[in-house]
């Protein structure tokens, strides 16, 4: 079927623009040292500055400039010759170099010699750690075969042992949160609507209305995507806001949408039939480029406002007025895909009622509407060369699933592990994931990784997870090491297109006995049996032979002050074969609806309430929870609570809270209640990654409620196999 994507489109992540300024000739790094003349301690005077940085802090890496006085880096900003983020960085992007001093980190490989979940560490050569690595796993693969071995990668330094694991030593099983418990229902959604997925390509800045559903800009940070938002709404933009929750962006909003969660996809299709029945739509794109509208119209025919209403439990007069002000200024809508799109288990259909709505209006393509910037091409993959053993993915043996080519639903790779059919997973490689806080159903997670023959783990940081290896190996930090490029375009924070490359670079040597990516799994690999299959020596080699083919090398980004800056394209229209299939057939073939169709969620149960988590601007999920800045900012996760229910319950903000769930499984921390008539009385709201438990965390330990201990409620996504994380129930207690 048509839905043949590669992992690295699904993998490619949107980047826009700031003005240009160029950099001075500065200091800069090389081959993992910063080489500056270092000075005494003194004055930011006398401070050097070393350009090539890629921030980490979370996954949209903007590009940095670090300075470094006495051999220490003593500050972070933005690069002032990136066209993406500009000199802006966010709280957490500043608060790097906390983690980069992190007393707690991790400084040399570890054995634990007591149990998982309990560790007891001992601390061993990196001779010793690899030698055990490779002699388990080899051990596993020899006993069963290959997908015997899991893998869980998060971020940039995952990518290479990533694709050694898939490639050459042969697994299937290899499952990354960042998409089937994050974005991957929208991509697949959105890519078997317009055949691409959308990635957050909406022109913010040059719309006239923008449409999100569920997107708390501002809470959610990502600098250049937030710095579109905020030059749209400066530009005069509308902006319409689908929240149970008066979130930032819904306190911005002209329009604030109070949806009863869970039904979005009745509301878009309620406004989508009005727009039908009324002709508020763009006809003319529809003609042009629409597919199956007829069997489309006559799907939602029964979505009036009334019932659409009922649903949503919004008024009637609210559905028509969002309806109006999108059909008035079509096409220049920006109609937001989301990112975070795995909540209910009913997803699919309503990522694609939103690549339907972006249809109807004709916004794809024109100012304001989803534009795919085009950014530059031609760059060297380093691959790792195929093995032996091709085994296919479970959900593709068992038939289930939309054919998927990012890795393995998560919770169909647990539960093999746990049942041990088809067969037996015994052993594990997390490298960046935080399996522990990131998937529901925790005590699952738990089952899979006790039951293993061996679990290591590769990470900066003592987290939840970690607790549960047998081997924990310290990865040189974003700050220290060589990584990936990061490439792309903009066109709408100046008159001229332009494209950018760049390739982190570090900024400072790794200290004590941390170890970059490319040696840890060519080392494994030297032990596996693959060594006459390594691709690059070492980790400059493998950014060199990424940049060969556009001309470039590290040499020359460094002599561009981190960044290479070339003429763009420009990225409006679309080309005359271009189709929004607002009825697919495959889908039919395939066993699923073929128009987008509201499915509805089980009620919240009497006396509960139903758990949301969403992100906050001061951490990112648990990777930033040790951070003493963003601790000092913000130490725990406020549960914000209905005023009329707090008050019932005789609830006060600041008051201790904990929750129990309605699987009876009680949350192991506290918080404070944030009583507040922002948030509907059916649910309550607190920030995702706190409450982790390892105690080498002598910051983060105990700060907060962790959501994930709750969500033991696990339902997923038909089409996607991706996990609902919304479909808890908690009563609060006073704590
Ligand atoms: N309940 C609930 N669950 C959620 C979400 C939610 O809102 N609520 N959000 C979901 C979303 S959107 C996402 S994207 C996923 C993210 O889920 P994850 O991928 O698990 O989250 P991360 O914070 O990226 O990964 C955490 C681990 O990476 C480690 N780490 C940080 N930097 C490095 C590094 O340079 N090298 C290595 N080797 N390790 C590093 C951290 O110390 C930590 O142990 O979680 C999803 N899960
Ligand atoms: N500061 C910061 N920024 C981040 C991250 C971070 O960790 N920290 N993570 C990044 C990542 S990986 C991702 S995926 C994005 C996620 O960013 P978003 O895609 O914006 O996703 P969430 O943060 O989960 O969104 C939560 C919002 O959805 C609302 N909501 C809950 N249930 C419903 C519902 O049923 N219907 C509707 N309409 N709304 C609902 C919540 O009240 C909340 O305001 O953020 C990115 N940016
Ligand atoms: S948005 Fe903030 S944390 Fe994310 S990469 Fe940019 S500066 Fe870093
Ligand atoms: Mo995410």
């Amino acid at each position: 079927m048509a839905f043949k994507v590669t992992r690295r489109k699904f993998l490619q992540t949107a980047s826009i623009a700031a003005a240009s300024v160029p950099l001075s000739k500065v200091a800069t790094a090389k081959a993992g040292v910063a080489k500056s003349p270092f000075t005494a301690p003194g004055s930011f005077a006398e401070t050097k500055t070393a350009v090539g940085g890629i921030c980490e802090m979370c996954f949209w890496r903007c590009q940095l400039v670090g300075k470094i006085r006495d051999n220490k880096l003593v500050k972070l900003e933005g690069n002032p010759k990136s066209i993406d983020n500009g000199t802006s960085i966010c709280a957490r992007g500043n608060s790097g170099i906390k983690l980069l001093y992190d007393p707690d980190r991790l400084k040399y490989p570890m054995k634990n010699v007591g149990e998982r979940g309990k560790p007891k560490w001992k601390r061993i050569s990196w001779k010793e750690a690899l030698d055990e690595c490779g002699d388990k796993l080899n051990a596993a693969v020899k006993k069963y075969s290959a997908r015997t071995i899991a893998m869980f990668p998060h971020g940039s330094s995952a990518k290479y042992p990533m694709h050694y694991f898939e490639h050459t030593v042969g697994t299937p099983n290899v499952s990354e949160a960042s998409f089937f418990q994050c974005r991957g229902v929208r991509d697949y959604s959105w890519l078997s609507t317009i055949g691409t997925g959308p990635g957050e390509n909406v022109d913010m800045a040059n719309a006239k209305v923008i449409f999100g559903l569920g997107c708390h800009f501002g809470e959610n940070v990502h600098v250049s995507h937030a710095k579109r938002y905020l030059k749209g709404l400066e530009n005069g933009a509308k902006l319409v806001i689908v929240d149970p929750r008066f979130s930032a962006s819904a306190a911005k909003a002209d329009i604030w949408v109070k949806i009863k969660p869970g039904t979005d996809t009745a509301f878009v299709l309620g406004i989508m039939n009005y727009m039908v029945a009324n002709g508020k739509y763009n006809k003319k794109f529809v003609e042009d480029h629409g597919v199956g509208f007829a069997e489309f119209k006559d799907a939602i025919k029964d979505w009036s406002l009334a019932k659409t209403a009922k649903e949503c439990d919004v008024p009637e007069a609210q559905i028509k007025e969002v309806a109006e002000l999108l059909g008035a200024n079509a096409p220049n809508v920006s109609v937001h895909p989301g990112r975070f799109s795995s909540w209910h288990g009913n997803d699919f259909h309503r990522g694609r009622s939103l690549a339907c709505l972006a249809g109807m209006l004709g916004a794809f393509g024109v100012p304001g509407g989803f534009v795919k910037g085009k950014g530059p091409k031609g760059f060297g993959k380093v691959k790792w060369p195929a093995g032996h053993e091709h085994h296919k993915a479970l959900h593709r043996e068992a038939g289930i699933f939309l054919q998927s080519p990012a890795g393995t639903p998560t919770d169909l790779i647990r539960d093999c592990a746990i049942s041990g059919k088809p067969y037996p997973i015994k052993a594990c490689v997390i490298w960046g994931q935080n399996p522990m806080q990131t998937i529901p159903k925790q005590e699952n997670t738990i089952k899979m990784l006790k039951q293993m023959d061996f679990v290591m783990c590769v990470d900066v940081m003592p987290t939840d997870i970690t607790m549960y290896a047998d081997i924990l190996l310290p990865e040189s930090s974003y700050l220290e090491r060589f990584d990936y490029i990061k490439k792309g375009t903009q066109w709408d924070f100046s008159d001229k297109h332009q494209q950018f490359v760049s390739a982190r670079m570090p900024m400072v040597r790794a200290d004590f006995e941390r170890r970059d990516q490319v040696y840890i799994v060519n080392e494994l690999a030297k032990r596996m049996g693959h060594e006459k299959a390594i691709p690059v020596q070492t980790v400059e080699d493998m950014v060199d032979a990424m940049l060969k083919p556009a001309g470039l090398s590290i040499k020359k980004l460094i002599a561009e002050d981190g960044i290479h800056l070339q003429p763009g394209k420009d990225p409006y229209g679309v080309k005359e074969d271009f189709e929004v299939q607002f009825f697919n057939e495959e889908l039919v073939e395939e066993g699923y609806a073929g128009a987008p169709t509201y499915v509805a969620v089980p009620d919240v149960p009497k006396g509960y309430m139903r758990l949301l988590s969403g992100r906050s601007p001061l951490h990112t999920f648990n990777r930033t929870q040790n951070n003493v800045w963003l601790n000092a900012g913000m130490p725990e996760n406020p549960v914000w609570v209905n005023d009329k229910i707090a008050s019932k319950m005789g609830i006060k903000s600041g008051d201790r809270v904990t929750m129990v769930n309605s699987e009876g499984i009680k949350s192991s921390s506290t918080s404070h209640a944030l009583v507040t008539p922002g948030i509907r009385e059916d649910c309550v709201f607190m920030a995702h990654g706190f409450g982790s438990k390892n105690p080498a965390m002598s910051v983060g330990k105990g700060a907060g409620m962790d959501d994930q201990e709750l969500c033991s409620i696990l339902v997923v996504d038909p089409e996607t196999g991706c996990s609902g994380m919304r479909n808890n129930f908690v009563k609060l207690i006073k704590a």
